[in-house]
């Protein structure tokens, strides 16, 4: 019985040190965390939030007070710009917009916690706008639009060779599954089959660290493996921060630290 226990414990042994590199080899020297600010550079003139024009369905979509454009949302106080995306990509130069997204290292460990992608991702149109408006998402999930207002909204995706391609209505109380979104150096541009004005822009990414800032302006990015990156930031007007030189914001993430990224202001005509 104990010549069987050793033995046990030898074969044991002999595994763990088969598999040990393996297992270093995936693990960072610890995770830690980045957050920031994304401002609209305090030397511009703040940009107008314009009303659109409503020309469908106008007793619903107008009935309910103005809608804005919504291309800039800006806190007056604090500059904070909502809706940009914010994302960790390799550490190198990358001039061509092409292989920005291609740039996250796959080899890169991504923590436990984070590991299973969520199943759905749902996007509403209460009203007659896209809520929410600017979406990331992992490549894993299925976009999913709902309609709960009480006129039909629908969902045009034009994805090109990597799809989805998409037009069809979606009466009150319906939902359309889009399916999976691939992952491509821009983000997605969707529309409104019914109403020209409405927006919704999709971001798809095959690793968790990204994040979407606030009505402040805020993100913040959980859990990356400690080391070099460079923060990479878009807005659907700014295009993406630094695109006329080198991309993004060279960073270090910490273990068990969260960095404050500094990320250049945003201006109107970055891209
Ligand atoms: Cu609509």
């Amino acid at each position: 019985m104990l010549m069987l226990k050793c033995r046990a414990i030898a074969a044991l042994a002999v595994l763990v040190l088969c598999f040990a590199p393996l297992a270093s080899a995936r693990q960072p020297a610890g995770w830690g965390s980045v957050k920031g600010v994304i401002t609209f550079d305090p030397k511009e003139k703040l940009p107008d939030n314009p009303v659109v024009k409503i020309t469908t369905d106008v007793p619903f979509c107008a009935g309910k007070g103005k809608t804005f454009a919504d291309k800039w949302l800006i806190d007056p106080k604090t500059r904070g710009v909502k809706n940009v995306i914010a994302f960790l990509s390799r550490d190198v130069k990358v001039k061509a917009a092409k292989n920005i997204q291609a740039d996250w290292d796959r080899k890169k460990p991504i923590h436990l916690k984070l590991l299973a992608a969520p199943l759905v991702l749902k996007v509403d149109q209460p009203v007659c706008t896209f809520l929410p408006r600017v979406i990331a998402l992992r490549s894993q999930t299925n976009l999913v639009f709902e309609n709960t207002s009480q006129v039909t909204h629908g969902v045009t995706i034009d994805g090109g060779a990597l799809g989805p391609n998409v037009s069809q209505s979606i009466p009150p109380g319906k939902s359309l599954d889009v399916g999976q979104i691939r992952v491509r150096p821009f983000p997605l541009l969707l529309r409104c089959t019914l109403h020209p004005w409405m927006r919704c822009y999709v971001m798809s990414f095959d690793h968790p660290y990204y994040g979407v800032t606030n009505d402040k302006g805020e993100f913040q990015i959980k859990d990356a493996p400690a080391g070099k990156y460079r923060l990479q930031v878009w807005h659907e007007e700014a295009g993406y921060l630094g695109a006329t030189n080198d991309w993004g914001v060279p960073i270090m993430i910490l273990p068990d630290k969260t960095i404050e990224a500094k990320v250049p202001p945003l201006r109107p005509d970055v891209d």
